[in-house]
C-alpha cells in the first residue's frame, strides 16, 4: 500500500517534532517545511528524525507554500508553524500577524488552489491556541465558549481559527482546529515559563546558577504533555467529518505548584530563597484562569492525556539536569527568535 503522505509546517517545533515523529512510526512518508537557507534548527530536526524531508518555505509566502504542495503532495497537512510567543507578539504586533494569521489563510489558499476543486483531497490541521480565550467568559473553557484574546497573538490565533472554520463551511474542506492549551516537554524553549524553571531548578542543582527570576506567581495555566498534544492532532485527522476540539488537561496549576515539584525533585522543599520576581517578566493584567474542558476530544476521538503535571515536570528536570551535566541525548536548545517559516 502507498504510505501516506503528510506536510508539517513548524517541523522545528517541539510539537513539530513529536508529530513527525509519530507520523513517521505509523508509516507516513513526512515533510516538513522551514524557514531561511541556513536554518540551525533544520539540522537539529535532520540529525534527530533523519526519516523527515525537508523543504525550504515560508508561511508568508504563497508561492512557495504551493511549491512545498506540489513536492509533497501530501493527504494530511498541520499548520504548527507560528510566531507564538505572547510577549513576543507585543514588542513584534505585524509580523505576528503576517505570519501567525495571514500565514493560515496563505496555507488554506494554497490548498484550495493545490486540489482545484476537490478540496476534500487534502486534510488540513489548525494549532488554535488556548490565548484565544484571553479574557475568559466561562471555566472551564470549551469550544463553545466566546473568544476575546488579549494579545497581538491571540488576535491573530482567532483570525486562523476563524478562516478554517469558514473553509471547512464555504469550500468543503476538511479543515479541523485544536484548540490546544499549553503543551510541554524537554523540547520547549527555554523563553516558556516551564522550561525556564525545569532548566532553572536544574542548574540550581548542579551549582551554576543561583537564582531564578519569574514574572507573576500566581499566574495559572493548564499544562499538559506535547506528545500527548500531537496524538490528538493526528486523531483529528482521522476522523471522516471535520471539526474543532478543545485539547486540554481539564487541570489548572500556578506557578508556584510548577516551583513545588521541580524543587522537589531535587530535595528542595523551601524554594523561596531561590526565586526572585521580578516585574521583567510579569504580564498585565492577567487575572483569566485559563482551564479547558476536553469533553469533545474524550468522547469523539477516545483523546485522553497519558501524563499529568508531576510526571511532566519530573520528566522535564530530570532531562535538564542530564542535560546540564552533557549526557542528554538530544540537546533542544539553540531557539532564539521563533521561526516564522516553521
Ligand atoms: O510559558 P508561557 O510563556 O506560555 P503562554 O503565554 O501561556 O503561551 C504558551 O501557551 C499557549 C497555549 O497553548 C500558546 F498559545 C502559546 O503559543 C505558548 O505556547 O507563560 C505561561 C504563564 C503566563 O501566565 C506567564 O505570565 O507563566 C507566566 N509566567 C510567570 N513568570 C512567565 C514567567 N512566563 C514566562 N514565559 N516567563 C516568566 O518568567
Amino acid at each position: 500500500m502507498t504510505p501516506k503522505r503528510a506536510l508539517i509546517t513548524g517541523i522545528t517545533g517541539q510539537d513539530g517534532m513529536y508529530l513527525a515523529e509519530l507520523l513517521l512510526a505509523k508509516g507516513y512518508d513526512v515533510h516538513g517545511l522551514v524557514h531561511g537557507e541556513h536554518n540551525p534548527q533544520a539540522d537539529l530536526v535532520r540529525r534527530v528524525i533523519p526519516g523527515v524531508r525537508l523543504l525550504t518555505g515560508d508561511l508568508t509566502d504563497l508561492p512557495s507554500l504551493m511549491r512545498a504542495l506540489t513536492v509533497s503532495e501530501p493527504h494530511e497537512v498541520y499548520n504548527l508553524g507560528a510566531i507564538s510567543f505572547v510577549q513576543f507578539s507585543w514588542e513584534n504586533p505585524l509580523i505576528t500577524t503576517e505570519v501567525t494569521a495571514v500565514g493560515v489563510l496563505n496555507l488554506l489558499e494554497a490548498i484550495r488552489m493545490h486540489c482545484e476543486g476537490d478540496v476534500r483531497r487534502i486534510r488540513f490541521f489548525q494549532a488554535s491556541t488556548s490565548e484565544m480565550f484571553g479574557r475568559v467568559q466561562e471555566s472551564p473553557q470549551r469550544e463553545t465558549t466566546y473568544l476575546a484574546p488579549r494579545s497581538p497573538y491571540g488576535v491573530a490565533k482567532v483570525f486562523g481559527h476563524q478562516m478554517t472554520v469558514n473553509y471547512r463551511q464555504k469550500h468543503g474542506m476538511h479543515a479541523s482546529s485544536g484548540i490546544l492549551f499549553n503543551h510541554e516537554s524537554p523540547r520547549r524553549g527555554p523563553e516558556f515559563v516551564t522550561r525556564k524553571v525545569t532548566r532553572g531548578v536544574a542548574r540550581i542543582h548542579l551549582g551554576l546558577q543561583d537564582s531564578l527570576h519569574l514574572g507573576n506567581l500566581d499566574a495559572r495555566r493548564d499544562w499538559g504533555f506535547a506528545g500527548d498534544y500531537v496524538h490528538a492532532m493526528w486523531l483529528m485527522l482521522q476522523q471522516d467529518e471535520p471539526d474543532d476540539y478543545v485539547v486540554a488537561t481539564g487541570v489548572s496549576h500556578s506557578i508556584r505548584d510548577l516551583l513545588d515539584v521541580a524543587f522537589a525533585r531535587i530535595g528542595v522543599h523551601d524554594w523561596t530563597p531561590y526565586v526572585v520576581e521580578d516585574a521583567e517578566f510579569a504580564r498585565t493584567p492577567e487575572k483569566n484562569v485559563l482551564v479547558g474542558d476536553a469533553t469533545r476530544a474524550r468522547e469523539v476521538l477516545g483523546w485522553e492525556p497519558t501524563i499529568d503535571f508531576a510526571g511532566l515536570v519530573n520528566l522535564m528536570v530530570d532531562h535538564d539536569v542530564a542535560e546540564q551535566q552533557g549526557s542528554a541525548h538530544e540537546p533542544p536548545e539553540g531557539r532564539g527568535r521563533p521561526d516564522p517559516g516553521a
